[in-house]
């Protein structure tokens, strides 16, 4: 591959380790150096599987950090607030907003949000081992988180499940981490702000000059606003909160990522010479379940759905391509998802070509090619598609996601997401600029082989 703004692969290496030196703590590493001050929790994972492909002992830091913030019983938060940087004045909402005191499972120190993240520490644990220079190491490390990580999805199923269905369900579009996704407008126009009394606050995430074209909008904040207000008040009581919250949903990309994550805790256990009868257990009823209930034939993918309405969520989000990551579909199931991501959705018509891949598809009304998580092209998402797309030996398209990635990072920079539209030439690089996954990111797909 030949680059337009490094001499060669070592220098454009060079360029995404210094992303990260930036951004590290001392504890951990910032997802960015402005608008993201803290440490959020599936960010450290996909920068830990950065690090392990030349800094193993960073890579275990930054989880062993974001496993400090483990609730008691088993929740790993969204955000892990640290004392150095834990003036709330940079980021809302900060800790002192959470209020997590409330919930007798809290840690107090460090302070944290009062939500989860998707699921990915199994799976990122599994990607440091095989990184890692120093096995012994390494699996020292495996050791000392297995038991966390374990008690992270014992949390899920106990707590998250009460159908008994093998599938979690998510309580806030910040838990999916793809928070303003057209996927959630469905749930989240059922929250009429008018009617409600949101407390009052103010965003910080608005400072640069075209924030408010890239970020969520006001309306969407005042929602999340609402369900973390009303969190604090069911005082962090999953049971209260599933009884009582319009936004209870079953997301196919955090389950995919919850089955991949027990898949490659089997693969520790069996090293480690742990027992691995409840992984099978949660995979087997996991995987029956998301292709009775959430595959979408039709349109080729899984969807979600909406456990408060019992309903299905049909959607255009490349979130419901993720299941091949956990080998999920069987392979007539992921030439038909296949075909989806290759279709017009995700690869756009002849007059207006796009990168693979936008997290929604241009099909869809709400597409929008510079909004956040409503078409833009984001770095770790085509990371989990390259390794998905390889379970069914897609070859092809997984290089040309790479590629695609790769020259998107190295035409405008590592920034945290990117306009889809091929034809446009300039400034496609949005929100923050020296984004710590794009770099972590990139150091993997660059050390491929
Ligand atoms: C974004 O989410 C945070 C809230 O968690 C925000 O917008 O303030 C998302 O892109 C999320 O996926 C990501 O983990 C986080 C930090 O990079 O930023």
């Amino acid at each position: 591959m030949n680059y337009t703004n490094y001499k060669n692969q070592r220098e454009f290496r060079l360029a995404a380790k210094a992303v990260l030196a930036n951004n590290w703590t001392g504890q951990f590493t910032k997802p960015a150096p402005h608008l993201y001050p803290h440490q959020w929790n599936w960010d450290s994972a996909f920068i830990a599987i950065g690090y392990a492909n030349y800094d193993l002992n960073k890579a275990m830091m930054e989880l062993d950090a974001l496993f400090k913030g483990q609730w008691s019983n088993g929740m790993v938060p969204q955000i892990v607030f640290r004392s150095e940087t834990a003036d709330s004045g940079q980021y809302f909402p900060g800790a002192d907003f959470w209020q997590t005191k409330r919930s007798t499972h809290a840690v107090q120190e460090p302070r944290t949000s009062g939500i989860t993240m998707p699921p990915v520490h199994g799976f990122a644990l599994w990607h440091i081992y095989e990184r890692a220079a120093d096995k012994d190491m390494a699996f020292d490390f495996l050791q000392l988180l297995f038991p966390k990580v374990m008690a992270l999805h014992r949390y899920l199923y106990e707590h998250r499940d009460f159908t008994d269905e093998g599938l979690v369900h998510i309580i806030h579009p910040w838990e999916s981490g793809m928070d303003n996704s057209p996927l959630w407008d469905q749930v989240l126009n059922t929250i009429d702000t008018a009617d409600l009394d949101i407390p009052a606050y103010e965003r910080k995430d608005l400072q640069s000059k075209k924030a408010k074209l890239h970020r969520p909008n006001d309306t969407d904040y005042d929602r999340y606003v609402y369900l973390v207000d009303l969190f604090r008040k069911l005082n962090y009581n999953d049971s209260a909160i599933y009884e009582q919250s319009p936004f209870v949903v079953q997301d196919p990309c955090f389950n995919a990522l919850l089955i991949y994550s027990n898949d490659c805790l089997i693969k520790i256990a069996e090293l480690l010479g742990e027992d691995v009868s409840e992984l099978i257990g949660w995979n087997e009823l996991a995987i029956y379940s998301m292709n009775e209930k959430l595959w979408n034939e039709e349109s080729g993918r899984y969807d979600a759905w909406d456990l408060k309405k019992d309903q299905r969520m049909p959607s255009l989000s490349v979130g419901g391509l993720i299941p091949m990551l956990a080998n999920v579909p069987d392979q007539d199931q992921a030439e038909s998802m296949l075909k989806t991501l290759l279709g017009e959705g995700f690869i756009g018509p002849d007059d207006q070509p796009l990168h693979l891949c936008p997290t929604y598809s241009f099909m869809g009304a709400e597409f929008n090619p510079e909004k956040y998580w409503r078409g833009p092209v984001w770095v770790n998402i085509n990371w989990l598609l390259y390794h998905g797309l390889l379970n069914y030996d897609f070859k092809e398209t997984a290089e040309q996601i790479k590629t695609e990635t790769l020259s998107l990072l190295d035409q405008h920079g590592f920034y945290e997401y990117f306009d889809p539209n091929k034809n446009e030439t300039k400034d496609k690089g949005y929100g923050t600029d020296q984004f710590s996954w794009s770099a972590a990111l990139c150091i993997d797909f660059l050390s491929m082989k």
